[in-house]
Parts: structure tokens; C-alpha cells; sequence
């Protein structure tokens, strides 16, 4: 028997552009307030708030897939002003398990999309033993080895310019942030 665990926890998330963008991105409210909570496949998919995952007195949010090929996805969508955007986040991530025809992967995923939800590229944080993804023009993969709380930074239209040369900034109409907890099946 082989088990799987992937998980993604978040104490605080910000897109901002002169203003936040998000809404509830420190997760004090219920997560029914600004987030989507989508799950696919088998396994134990799990997305939760609580104040106990960081020690920090607030709330934090999780998403959590266990055994199975199947995801935990807890997103939020929003219109952006153009791809002048930096995004924050304080992460911790977590995996265990898994081979190299079936793996789990913690991910943080930022995908760009068009006026008609068409995602036209991602940047994917992630966390994974066995994860196989390549980068392409259009998929910017930044692989962590340190998966304690940690505080990232991403200047978008940098990470477009440098990294998603498939991505044109001008068609970019929003942003969809996304915890992604992740079991894959070859
Ligand atoms: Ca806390």
C-alpha cells in the first residue's frame, strides 16, 4: 500500500497593484468569501482555515490531497489592470510519498488569463520529489527545496518578460491565484 500526501498551507496572500487586489487574502473571513473550492479525482481532498497551522495569532488557509491521483484546488480569480502586479505570499509546503509514475506535488499556481477565461500561461511554485513537469514558454516552473514558512515575491511583468515569452501581457485580463494540492498518475 502506498500513500500519498500533498499539501499547501498560506498565512497570507496579496496582488496588488497600487491597491489589493484580492479579497479576504489573509483568510480572517470564512473561505466562502472570495475563494473557489474545486476537487477532482479520488483520494481525501481537504481546503481549511484555521489559526493553529502558523503560529502566528491569525488564520491560514490549506489545501490538502492525500492518497490517490486526484487535486484540492482553492482559488480566487480576479480582474487585473494590466500585468504591472506583484504578488506576496507566505508559504509553507509539504509532500511525502509517491514514485516516479505516481507523485504528489504542493504547488502555488498564478495563471494569466484572457477576457474569456482562456488561461494563456502559469507560473507554478511547487514542492516535489518526483514532479516531471518541463517549462515552456507558456509554463514557468519555480521548483522549492526549502518547503518551511517562507515569504515569496513576484514581480509579474517581470516574470513575463523573463520567463513566459508565450504570454502576451497586453491580453491579460486576470489573474487566478491558486492553492493546489496534487496527485499524479502516470
Ligand atoms: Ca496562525
Amino acid at each position: 500500500m502506498r500513500y500519498f500526501l500533498s499539501l499547501l498551507f498560506i498565512v497570507f496572500l496579496s496582488l496588488a497593484f497600487s491597491q489589493e487586489l484580492l479579497v479576504n487574502g489573509d483568510f480572517e473571513q470564512e473561505l466562502e468569501v472570495g475563494w473557489t473550492q474545486l476537487i477532482n479525482g479520488s483520494g481525501t481532498h481537504y481546503m481549511n482555515r484555521d489559526q493553529s497551522y502558523h503560529p502566528d495569532p491569525d488564520y491560514e488557509a490549506y489545501a490538502y490531497q492525500y492518497d490517490n491521483p486526484g487535486w484540492a484546488r482553492l482559488s480566487q480569480t480576479v480582474y487585473v489592470p494590466g500585468p504591472l502586479l506583484e504578488l506576496n505570499f507566505t508559504a509553507c509546503f509539504a509532500e511525502s510519498g509517491g514514485t516516479s509514475s505516481c507523485w504528489p506535488a504542493a504547488c502555488f499556481s498564478v495563471c494569466y488569463l484572457d477576457a474569456d477565461d482562456m488561461v494563456l500561461g502559469e507560473t507554478r511554485y511547487y514542492y516535489s520529489t518526483y514532479a516531471n513537469w518541463t517549462p515552456t514558454s507558456t509554463l514557468s516552473l519555480i521548483r522549492l527545496y526549502d518547503p518551511n514558512w517562507t515569504q515569496y515575491s513576484l514581480d509579474i511583468e517581470e516574470e513575463l518578460t523573463n520567463n513566459l515569452p508565450g504570454v502576451n501581457p497586453g491580453d491579460i485580463v486576470k489573474v487566478e491565484v491558486a492553492l493546489y494540492a496534487y496527485t499524479h498518475s502516470g
